[in-house]
């Protein structure tokens, strides 16, 4: 567990609350009663695993140098960023996927009174990264490339988002379009970049790197994620739904998702036991071949932040 993790959640209720009184909008009781709730309802109940990697892999960055207190504040909030980040696509995403639970509660359109205001919801919440990145980052060198990070990543998981979306308008009358390579595409855009590529961006920012030295720590960030969201398909329908905190829907949905390939992939041998033998085997491998990828970096703190996330995800039940 992080290190950080009471620090990282004092934050929140500080970004929260300067939200809440945020100039540029009057508010009345009401509306500051129902931001404080969605927020409380949507952005801290996760897993916090993308918000707190920001601020372990800005300390591997720093190499065991103690951080100062300011340090520590900006990278939390960066980490809040990406939570909020992920608040937005998963309070959308359920709408799209008719979800029912997410992390244990109902899903936030699905809680009374509040509906398609959801829809609504999910654009405050990206509203609100711009502006805890104005309150906080607009004096800093590095301000403008923050921003265009988090605008590129959000263009590149709406993009995954549209190819998952109208992919299943096809499989759902032709399951046998379902392929690797569209699956791969789909689950790197939706999921890789956002998940993993932009916690140690924003670390990489902060640390005064120029992220187009860094290709390479994003291509393997990337195959990472392909396997996080390969794990994410698997427990999609085995995973547990006291575990999980949500209750699967892919199969319903028709989602291009790993199993349903793997299962047109190996035609009539479609039994779960088989299934669950080969995504056994994918997982051995992937870990295997990131591991071999991450060792040829010349950076031994690339190196550390790589293994770090790479122990985070290995084997995951949740
Ligand atoms: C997760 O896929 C994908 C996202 C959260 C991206 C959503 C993007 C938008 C622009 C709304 P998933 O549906 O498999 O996730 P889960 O299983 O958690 O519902
Ligand atoms: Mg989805
Ligand atoms: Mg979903
Ligand atoms: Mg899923």
């Amino acid at each position: 567990m992080s290190e950080f993790r009471s620090k990282f959640l004092d934050v929140y209720s500080l970004l929260k609350s300067e939200l809440l009184h945020d100039p540029a909008f009057e508010f009345t009781d009401d509306s500051r009663q129902w931001v404080e709730r969605m927020l409380d309802y949507n952005v801290p109940g996760g897993k916090l695993n993308r918000g707190l990697s920001v601020i372990d892999s800005y300390k591997l960055l720093k190499q065991g140098e103690k951080l100062t207190e300011d340090e520590v504040f900006l990278a939390s909030a960066l980490g809040w960023c990406i939570e909020w980040f992920q608040a937005y696509f998963l309070v959308l995403d359920d709408i799209m996927d008719k979800a029912v639970t997410r992390r244990g509660q109902p899903c936030w359109f699905r809680v009374p009174k509040v509906g398609m205001v959801a829809v609504n919801d999910g654009i405050m919440l990206r509203n609100h990264i711009s502006r805890i990145l104005k309150n906080h980052f607009k004096e800093k060198p590095y301000y403008v490339d923050l921003m265009e990070l988090f605008n590129e990543v959000e263009f590149q998981t709406a993009s995954g988002q549209m190819i998952d979306l109208i992919t299943t308008l096809e499989g759902e009358k032709d399951l046998s379009k379902y392929s690797l390579p569209l699956h791969h595409r789909i689950v790197q855009y939706k999921t890789a970049y956002y998940s993993f590529y932009l916690p140690v961006a924003c670390a990489l920012l902060m640390a005064g790197e120029n992220l187009e030295n860094h290709n390479d720590v994003k291509n393997i960030l990337i195959d990472m994620g392909t396997y996080f969201q390969v794990q994410d398909d698997y427990l999609d329908c085995f995973g547990l739904p006291d575990v999980i905190g949500k209750v699967g829907t892919d199969i319903e949905d028709f989602k291009c998702s790993w199993l349903v390939v793997k299962a047109v992939e190996l035609s009539d041998e479609k039994q779960k036991t088989l299934l669950h033998g080969v995504f056994s085997e994918y997982e051995r491998k992937s870990y295997k071949k990131l591991l071999k990828s991450i060792e040829v970096h010349p950076s031994d703190a690339v190196q550390a932040v790589l293994k770090s996330f790479l122990a985070k995800i290995y084997k995951r039940q949740k």
